[in-house]
């Protein structure tokens, strides 16, 4: 059952008078007149919510990592410098419903015992960023920010910051150097930002819809929430549908949904276009491993595969791949997974900070690479050479972009290889610009 968007259709749902009426910032007046910052935290832990910007891991974990004994002020920031690639939720749920972000932070800030919080946003969301400023506003003069809030000695400064421009920015320590004013370089882990975060002090990053969900897990308990999903996958997880598919669009689903219902329902994604069939999936935005139709269907051992953290992965990167952000694009039998590749690596390469030489030179190598394959001058050799750069990357650099470059490289080569050969094979018919058909 929808959460996040369960009242994205009704008309003016985006100002504060209309959100409020439809049950908005209860979740504020219960954890501030009736529970605990430590109440707010266990109930988070209790549903199992896991961070939706593409690791998963635990939000409740995470508060409960926050050095709550450190003299420093302690920060929540909101990381909302949505930029991987196939991923437009964080976009939509802002721009439909801001105040249920607004309504989350508040609720988390509280839990965090954070007087001022940030929502960092990315700089081309420029008029995402107008929107949010006013659902501020509306927040302040309604008595939801600001000095003591409804009445309560807890008070909140929000502010929204304009992101650096740049992919990396979206990783949580580059975004913290950002939102401190310097070039978005991710640090080192350890320490955590839980420790050592924004102005070395104890901060938490979560993502626009992991805080969301918070308002939904206090008003109805952290229990009732974990009973959505199944196993450890609790809850609804928004999935921004792209591609080939009858009804690309940004969807709330239960966890634990088959990816079959996902891509064939009239739901959901409503099935292939142009009546063509399913070739591959690229699941959790374009950082995770890619999966041929057979294996994104059904695991390796012939299960219906779920719409969940653990079933996506089931098998390791051999035979699954990740949720991640749940960037969900869908290729038909036209597209060529070469161009594909060469397409997301050629991000990788631009967007790359060029810290750790495998990233900086590797993402280059393989973009060029990958650019004479699929332009017809390419050798057999390229692609074992190919395997091999992205296995020196891979868990050889400071942040996961290393990693998110790598992995696509290696599961197209995996999957499609004869794919790969084809290109080098037949130079003259891949150098015809159709060979591929990627428009509509
Ligand atoms: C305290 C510990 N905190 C872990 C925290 C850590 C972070 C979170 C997860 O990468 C992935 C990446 C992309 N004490 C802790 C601890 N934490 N151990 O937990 O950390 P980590 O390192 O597993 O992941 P990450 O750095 O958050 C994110 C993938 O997401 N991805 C990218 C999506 C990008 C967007 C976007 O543009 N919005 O969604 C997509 O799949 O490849 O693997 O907070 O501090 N001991
Ligand atoms: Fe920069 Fe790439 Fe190293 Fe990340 S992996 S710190 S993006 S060079």
């Amino acid at each position: 059952m929808a959460r996040l968007l369960e009242h994205i259709n009704v008309p003016g749902i985006e100002t504060f008078d209309v959100y409020r009426k439809h049950g908005g910032y209860k979740s504020v007046e219960k954890a501030l007149k009736t529970m605990t910052p430590d109440e707010v935290t266990e109930e988070v832990k209790k549903s199992g919510l896991r961070g939706r910007g593409g690791a998963g891991f635990p939000a409740g974990m995470k508060w409960s990592f926050l050095d709550r004994k450190s003299d420093k002020p302690r920060y929540l920031v909101c990381n909302a410098d949505e930029s991987e690639p196939g991923t437009f939720k964080d976009r939509y749920l802002m721009e439909k419903i801001p105040h249920v972000l607004i309504e989350g932070m508040i609720t988390s800030s509280y839990a965090l015992g954070a007087k001022t919080s940030y929502i960092y946003v990315r700089g081309e969301y420029m008029y995402i960023i107008r929107i949010l400023e006013k659902a501020i506003q509306e927040a302040h003069a309604n008595g939801f920010l600001g000095k003591n809030i409804l009445g309560t000695d807890y008070s909140l400064e929000l502010y929204v910051q304009p992101g650096g421009g740049a992919y990396i920015c979206g990783e949580e320590t580059a975004l913290l150097e950002s939102l401190e004013g310097k070039r978005g370089n991710p640090r080192l882990k350890p320490p955590f930002p839980a420790v050592a975060g924004l102005y070395a002090s104890p901060t938490v990053v979560n993502n626009v819809e992991t805080i969301s969900a918070v308002c939904s897990i206090v008003n109805e308990s952290g229990d009732e929430y974990a009973k959505i999903g199944i196993g450890k996958s609790t809850g609804t997880k928004l999935i921004s549908a792209s591609g080939h598919i009858n009804k690309p669009g940004v969807y709330e689903i239960d966890l634990g949904l088959p990816v079959e219902e996902f891509i064939y329902s009239d739901k959901y994604c409503g099935g292939i276009w142009k009546g063509r069939k399913l070739k591959a999936v690229v699941a959790g935005g374009s950082s995770v491993p890619i999966l041929p139709a057979d294996l994104i269907l059904k695991t390796a051992k012939g299960e219906p595969r779920l719409m969940s953290y653990e079933s996506l992965s089931d098998g390791g990167f051999a035979t699954g791949t990740m949720l991640g952000s749940g960037g969900f694009i869908v290729m038909d039998e036209t597209a060529c997974i070469v161009r594909n590749l060469w397409t997301f690596t050629r991000f990788y390469h631009h967007e790359s900070c060029g810290q750790c030489s495998p990233c900086r030179e590797g993402t280059g190598w393989m973009e060029k690479v990958l650019h004479r394959i699929e332009h017809g001058h390419g050798h057999m050799e390229d692609i074992d050479l190919l395997v091999d750069v992205a296995k020196k990357i891979e868990g050889n650099t400071i942040c996961p972009l290393g990693d998110a470059a790598a992995w696509p490289v290696a599961s197209a080569i995996r999957h499609f290889r004869e794919e790969f050969e084809y290109h080098v094979r037949y130079p003259e018919k891949v150098k015809n610009p159709k060979h591929f058909e990627l428009e509509p």
